[in-house]
């Protein structure tokens, strides 16, 4: 490590170091860095992305694990009912066995990204489609794709169910089931439940923590809980590591699993700096808590991020800009894997 101890410094080098602008070791990666932790770093990336060279440099540098934004989702893979398209999927597999990188998959059954078939189902259809569904995709990738995310954002902010399609139709049922058909499809697969908004202390974690507790108690297959992790500067919440080891008291394993950290846009170098702290801050919570097994990024470049999409006016809220070149989060998130 290049002129860097971690061991001997202090709290103020601690903030330079926030700030250097060269990696500390060409030869490690916040992959390599997270693995020697016990824990993966991911990227969450989508086929047409692949083509791009300067940007799967990155990826294949310093990721070992990736996740598929879109490409596994139901309006991905089923537009047409019963009728599967794996080819997406497919080849965000290949790429990712080619470099020895895990996936996770994401996701089985959301209310979001649906094909417009499902919404014309009765109960008794819409209860025998998601079945199948979740059976299909998780037998086809059976001994390829790691962890699921099988049943993503059920709760409202509240904590309560969030009021979906399939809520309203099935009733809560359908997140037991959905897990139920996934562990039959690949009894090998950690079965992960996602949620937004849930990383620190609040009414929604608390109900996903009664959520899990209660599924568990029914003998429900779940193997892990997906903190989403998309937070905005300067407002990552206190006592996430806490937070996370009361699920992982339940049994769980945890994974921070759609990092990012959006900012207003313009960037400035003090917003830069508050977001290097802010990723710095979410990376350590996984270090601290044993049962998270890693950290995946929401994208890793402002190129590919949803951030602009999702929230106008908002951006900059990946570690490397549209040219791919680091930020301060970058190093801030390589120190922290280091030990700072
Ligand atoms: O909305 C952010 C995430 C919240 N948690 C679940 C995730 O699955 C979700 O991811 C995003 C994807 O990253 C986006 O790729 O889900 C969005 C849809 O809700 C995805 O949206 C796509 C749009 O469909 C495209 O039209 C748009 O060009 O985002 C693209 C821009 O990145």
């Amino acid at each position: 490590m290049r002129g860097r101890t971690v061991t001997l410094i202090t709290a103020a080098a601690m903030v330079t170091s926030l700030f250097a602008t060269a990696p500390a070791d060409a030869a490690m990666s916040l992959g390599s860095l997270a693995a020697q932790r016990g824990k993966h770093f991911g990227a969450g990336i989508d086929v047409g992305q692949l083509r791009d060279v300067p940007y799967t440099t990155i990826l294949d540098r310093e990721f070992n694990a990736v996740t598929p934004t879109d490409s596994m989702k139901w309006d991905a893979t089923e537009p047409t009912r019963n009728q599967f398209n794996f080819t997406w999927g497919d080849r965000i597999v290949a790429y990712a066995q080619q470099r020895n990188m895990i996936v996770r998959g994401h996701t089985l059954v959301w209310h979001s990204q649906v094909p417009a078939w499902t919404q014309s189902l009765n109960a008794t259809m819409l209860r025998e489609s998601l079945t199948n569904h979740v059976t299909r995709l998780v037998a086809h990738y059976r001994g390829a794709v790691y962890a699921w995310n099988v049943v993503n954002e059920p709760l409202d902010d509240s904590g309560g169910y969030r009021n979906s399609f399939f809520y309203q139709r099935l009733g809560a049922s359908y997140i037991a089931e959905s897990f139920r058909a996934a562990r039959a499809a690949d009894p090998g697969a950690k079965l992960y439940i996602s949620e937004s908004g849930a990383e620190g202390y609040n009414a929604k974690s608390t109900g996903l923590y009664n959520l899990v507790r209660s599924l568990l108690a029914e003998g429900v297959p779940i193997d892990g809980v997906a903190f989403q992790g998309h937070v905005a500067i300067g407002q990552v919440p206190p006592g996430i590591a806490p937070n996370f080891q009361r699920f992982a008291d339940l049994g769980l394993d945890i994974v921070i699993s759609e990092l990012d950290v959006r900012m207003p846009m313009p960037r400035t170098a003090a917003k830069d700096y508050q977001q290097a702290t802010d990723y710095s801050t979410m990376v350590r919570a996984c270090l601290v808590v044993p049962r998270c097994k890693g950290v995946t990024l929401w994208t890793f470049s402002d190129k590919y991020s949803q951030i602009p999409y999702s929230f106008p006016g908002q951006g900059a809220a990946t570690p490397w800009d549209v040219t791919m070149q680091p930020k301060p989060a970058y190093n801030a998130i390589y120190t922290t894997l280091i030990g700072g």
